[in-house]
């Protein structure tokens, strides 16, 4: 049985929780108090990943951290047919590959607003916010693009890449970190679709698709 360190307000958290979700992949969960205990900087933590971050998922004799690792992961083991994280195409498998380090700039920047608001973590929260604003700029123009030429996600393809499920929870939680979404219509767009990938599942901040909105 897989087992996920895991914390319910994280969002890198709730990457991986979100693709065993759609994959249909039972896990079970082992709860860090994050905040307000603090308790990934405590020894028993650390001896799990001494970078003293979540999360971390262990399957059998594997133990990985770093949230678009354990996406990449799960998808290469669990997903058969092969869309979650496409490899046929050098080009798409390139892409995929730069929206999963986008996403890391997401963490760096709309991740580090919402703690610094939301949990009094030590982060310059207005340099974050807009660290996060031009992310979401380059995110914007990028998806509007990709609906001109008649594609719904973040990488080429007809189907959804964890691409996608790497970028979403740092964008849909940004207005906790004082980053707002509403110059950036493709983005919202795009975040409804997400919302209807059949097995989505919410997180506290995140809701679901508004039945019959766009
Ligand atoms: N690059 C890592 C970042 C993980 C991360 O920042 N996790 C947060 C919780 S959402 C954390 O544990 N932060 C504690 C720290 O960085 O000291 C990933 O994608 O998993």
């Amino acid at each position: 049985m897989i087992r996920l360190y895991d914390f319910d307000l994280s969002g890198n958290c709730y990457k991986a929780r979100l693709l065993l979700a759609i994959l249909g992949v039972e896990y079970e969960r082992r709860n860090v108090d994050f905040f307000p205990g603090l308790k990934h900087r405590e020894p028993e933590f650390l001896a799990v990943n001494p970078l003293g971050q979540l999360p971390v998922l262990e399957d059998g004799d594997l133990r990985l951290a770093q949230s678009q690792a354990i996406l990449v992961y799960v998808a290469r083991k669990y997903d058969p047919s092969g869309r979650w994280y496409p490899l046929d195409s050098p080009e798409i498998a390139g892409q995929v590959q730069q929206w999963l380090g986008f996403a890391e700039g997401l963490t760096a920047t709309a991740s580090a607003a919402r703690l610094a608001d939301g949990m009094g973590f030590d982060f310059d929260a207005e340099a974050a916010r807009d660290g996060a604003h031009k992310l979401f700029a380059v995110m914007d123009e990028h998806l509007w693009f990709q609906e001109r030429q008649g594609q719904d996600w973040l990488a080429p393809g007809a189907a959804p890449t964890v691409a996608d499920i790497a970028c979403f929870p740092y964008v849909m939680l940004s207005e906790e970190g004082g980053i707002s979404r509403e110059t950036y219509p493709a983005i919202r767009r795009w975040t409804d679709r997400v919302k209807r990938i059949p097995g989505f599942v919410v997180m506290p901040g995140i809701f679901p698709a508004v039945l019959g909105s766009q």
